[in-house]
Formats: C-alpha cells, sequence, structure tokens
C-alpha cells in the first residue's frame, strides 16, 4: 500500500497516555466477566479503544487553553456567548440551547415538536434519537434510499433520504400527521454515510411545499461536508465553512452531540430559528438540563466546544480524519475481509453476516465478533446489529436490521496509522480462523437501549 495517499498528521503530540498490553488469558476473563458485551469492559484493559467516537475526541492546546477560561458563573457565562456566536457563524442558527449531549438535545426537541401518533421520518435510525421521538408518542419510518441497507454497494451518498419514500409517506399519512423530518449528517449507522447537499435541497423544497420542519441531526457535519467537497460536483472549490453553512441553510433547527464533530469530551446542542420553539426550549431546558446559559455544561466546556467547533472546519484536520477511517478500511479491503463500503466518515463497520456466515441473526453474530476481537488483540469495538435495534415497541420482537456489523470507530486525533495496522492485523487474523466465533445468548436483557448493559454467554 502506498502510504503517500493517506495525509500525515497535521498535529504534533504534546501530552501522553501510556495504555496497558494485556495477555490473551486476561483478556478472556475480562470478556467473560463483561458478559461479552464490550460497553462493559473496564477502560483500563483496552490497548486500542475503538468502541466509539463520542467524547473520546483529544483537545488541542488551544482548547485546553480555553479550559481554563471558564466562566464558571450560573446564568450568563461569556462562555456560552462564545460558543453561541460560534454556532451562528458556522451554522447559520439563530438560537442554540445547550445540552449536556446530543440525547438531551433530542430529549428537548422531541417533547416540543412531537405530538403522540405522528410520524418521525428520517435517514436510517439512531438508537437515542428513535428512543426520544418513540418515548413522545412518534412513530419512526425509515426512509433513507434503499441501497443503505446494502452492506456490499460501493456508492456514493449512501446517506440520502429516498425522496419518494418521503413523498409517499406524506401523503399516505397526511402532512399535519409528520412532526418534521429528521435528517442525520452523516448516517451513523448506515457506516458513518455522507448525505448530498443535492439531496439535502431537494428534501427541503418538498417539505416546503407541504409546510414540514426539517430538523438535522448535525452529530457529524464537518465530517459530511468534506465528502461533498471531495465527492459532489460543484464543491471541490469551496471551503468546509462554507459547505456547513450551505447544508445548514436547508434546516429549520438541528441536534448535536458535540462530543463527535465539535472536537470535545462532552456537550451538545440544539438549535433553531423559531423564536416560539426558542421560548418553549428554554422553559424546558431548566427542568431537564439546566439555565438556558449553560444547559447542562460547566462554562469551560462551553469555551473548549467554541474553539474545537473552529478547529474542525479547517481543511488539514478533516481531510486527515476521514482518510484515517479510509486507510484501515483500505488495508482490511485488501485481506478481503467484508465490511460496509464505501469507508464512511468515523468508522470502519465489519460485515458480521458476511465474516460469520455459519451464525444466524439471532446468535447475535456482530456482538460475539466484537467479544472475539478484544480477546483476540486488546481492540475495543462495538455491536451495530440486532442487539442495538432493540425490539419493537408493540410487538416486543427483535428489530431485525440488515446491517449486521461491528463497529471500529476512530476517536478524532488519537491514534496514528501504526495503531490503526495492529487494529487491521487483528480482524484479519480473525478473520483467518472466524469459524471459531461462537453464538450468544442473552442471560439479562434491559429493556431499554438494551445494548448497553445487556450481559450474554456464548452458546
Ligand atoms: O451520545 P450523545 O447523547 O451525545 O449523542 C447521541 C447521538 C445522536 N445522533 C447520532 C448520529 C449519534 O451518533 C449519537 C451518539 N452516538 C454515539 C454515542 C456513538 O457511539 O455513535
Amino acid at each position: 500500500m502506498n502510504m503517500n495517499q493517506y495525509p500525515a498528521e497535521p498535529f504534533r503530540i504534546k501530552a501522553v497516555e501510556t495504555v496497558k498490553m494485556t495477555t490473551r488469558e486476561e483478556r478472556i476473563a475480562a470478556i467473560k466477566a463483561a458478559g461479552y458485551n464490550t460497553f462493559l469492559l473496564n477502560s483500563a484493559d483496552v490497548y486500542i479503544d475503538l468502541l466509539t467516537d463520542s467524547g473520546t475526541n483529544a483537545m488541542s492546546d488551544r482548547q485546553w487553553a480555553g479550559i481554563m477560561m471558564g466562566d464558571e458563573a450560573y446564568a450568563g457565562s461569556r462562555n456560552f456567548f462564545h460558543l453561541e456566536e460560534t454556532v451562528r457563524e458556522l451554522f447559520g442558527f439563530r438560537h442554540i440551547v445547550p445540552t449536556h449531549q446530543g440525547r438531551g438535545a433530542e430529549n428537548l426537541l422531541s417533547q416540543l415538536a412531537i405530538k403522540p401518533g405522528q410520524y418521525v421520518p428520517g435517514n436510517m435510525y439512531f438508537t437515542t434519537t428513535r428512543f426520544h421521538q418513540e418515548h413522545n408518542g412518534g412513530i419512526f419510518v425509515d426512509i433513507i434510499r434503499d441501497e443503505a441497507h446494502d452492506a456490499s454497494l460501493n456508492i456514493d451518498f449512501k446517506g440520502d433520504i429516498d425522496l419518494n419514500k418521503l413523498k409517499k409517506l406524506i401523503e399516505e399519512k397526511g402532512a399535519e400527521n409528520i412532526a418534521y423530518v429528521c435528517l442525520a449528517v452523516t448516517v451513523n449507522l448506515a457506516g458513518g454515510q455522507p448525505v448530498s447537499m443535492k439531496n439535502m435541497r431537494e428534501v427541503r423544497a418538498l417539505c416546503n411545499a407541504y409546510h414540514i420542519k426539517v430538523f438535522f441531526d448535525a452529530t457529524r457535519c464537518v465530517e459530511n461536508a468534506y465528502f461533498i467537497k471531495v465527492k459532489e460536483s460543484g464543491y471541490a472549490d469551496k471551503s468546509i465553512r462554507e459547505i456547513v453553512f450551505e447544508m445548514f441553510s436547508y434546516a429549520d433547527g438541528c441536534t448535536m452531540s458535540g462530543k463527535k464533530d465539535c472536537l470535545v469530551n462532552i456537550g451538545g446542542f440544539l438549535c433553531m430559528n423559531d423564536d416560539d420553539l426558542f421560548e418553549s426550549a428554554k422553559e424546558l431546558v431548566v427542568v431537564y438540563e439546566g439555565m438556558p446559559s449553560y444547559g447542562g455544561m460547566a462554562g469551560r466546556d462551553m469555551e473548549a466546544m467554541a474553539i474545537g467547533l473552529k478547529e474542525s472546519v479547517e481543511f488539514e484536520y478533516i481531510e486527515h480524519r476521514v482518510m484515517q477511517v479510509r486507510y484501515l478500511g483500505d488495508r482490511l479491503k485488501e485481506a478481503g475481509v467484508p465490511m460496509i463500503e464505501p469507508a464512511g466518515g468515523h468508522a470502519i463497520f465489519i460485515d458480521a453476516r458476511r465474516f460469520c456466515p455459519h451464525l444466524k441473526q439471532e446468535e447475535f453474530p456482530a456482538q460475539s465478533l466484537a467479544a472475539n476481537l478484544y480477546v483476540e488483540s486488546g481492540v475495543r469495538s462495538m455491536e451495530r446489529g440486532i442487539v442495538s435495534a432493540g425490539r419493537d415497541k408493540i410487538t416486543g420482537e427483535h428489530h431485525r436490521p440488515k446491517l449486521e456489523t461491528v463497529r471500529l470507530t476512530l476517536p478524532r486525533r488519537v491514534y496514528t496509522y501504526r495503531h490503526l495496522d495492529v487494529v487491521a492485523d487483528a480482524v484479519i487474523e480473525l478473520f483467518k480462523n472466524k469459524e471459531k466465533i461462537k453464538g450468544l445468548k442473552f442471560i439479562y436483557e434491559p429493556k431499554q437501549l438494551r445494548f448497553f448493559t445487556a450481559l450474554f454467554e456464548e452458546i
């Protein structure tokens, strides 16, 4: 492989964190104690942690300096005004309500914008997002293009909304029964797949015709903007900033998990243009989060977020970030490891259906593969398949997503290409011995968001 295709790090390392190397015996004991659930491993027992890109970012020296500039006043912190000004400048929304993390914003939006029985169409679901929608009486409908459910199909902008599906839903159910359209940039569970600007523009136009609001899940909006720049015609000469700004011009507001593209470890926010919705959100935020000028974040966290947001839209940063993901994908692809293609913005998703063809979906192949990868190498990954999808609220049956995957998620600015080689080598080794991977069964299944705390044993 020619390393020159992949950009070198646009940063140097100023602080290091030593990680523990473990033996295979130690890892077998650890995964058994964790009930074969990588969420329940102790971080201290993990060598390379690819569980998530959420809150695992390395902050810059400027952000750490910002931490010292925290104004911890209960109300009216200057860091809030810095964050508000930054979000207005980059996203263009009039109002911002800070929250403790993304799901805090989802909680507020779902309570305020969904009437029980209304439909909430979205480009594939995300666990916490759908939970809040359903918890408030909404009915989630997946309107992503069909191709997104086919792991092996290598096409651009697999995260796009299928406009015909959206139109059909509106005509069948009536525009008044659609709470809003939830458009995620990028689509996490589809493999970090981006949405094209063209699609955002078309969704906006369709929703305008029916007076339906559009809220973006902005969690990985900068990664999405990078794909638009390099893949969509007409955007090669635009800056990431310009692209992000245009993207949000097609939305009425957004929810944001700051733990991803804001390059911080905690925080989130809800944005909107509508003054009345803003007033209602301010009334609600004090109940669940805190004052409208901190919403669950410390002043220092808001400062780090404002600085992180500005760093995130620098081309060198985002190019390196997305290309690191591509590198891991290219190494695995070269060895024939099945995965969701093309490589997305934040993670490589191994296709556990094709990796473990000897296991049925009810035997939780992705859950088991993630556990086995940990034993193999000390690399922690996450199941994103039938376990994550949970059960249907009405029938109690498992949701059976077509995509049964193990996510190798890259924290931002944390690992080097050499770390990724260790990961790739371990996955490839496991792939050679894949028939040794056994199925799992539940020994404890929580009612909500079961993947976080479920326990399993080998069949
Ligand atoms: O983890 P939160 O509450 O800050 O954000 C929730 C959330 C909302 N939308 C999307 C697309 C997410 O990916 C997301 C959180 N993702 C996590 C935790 C992940 O590991 O992917």
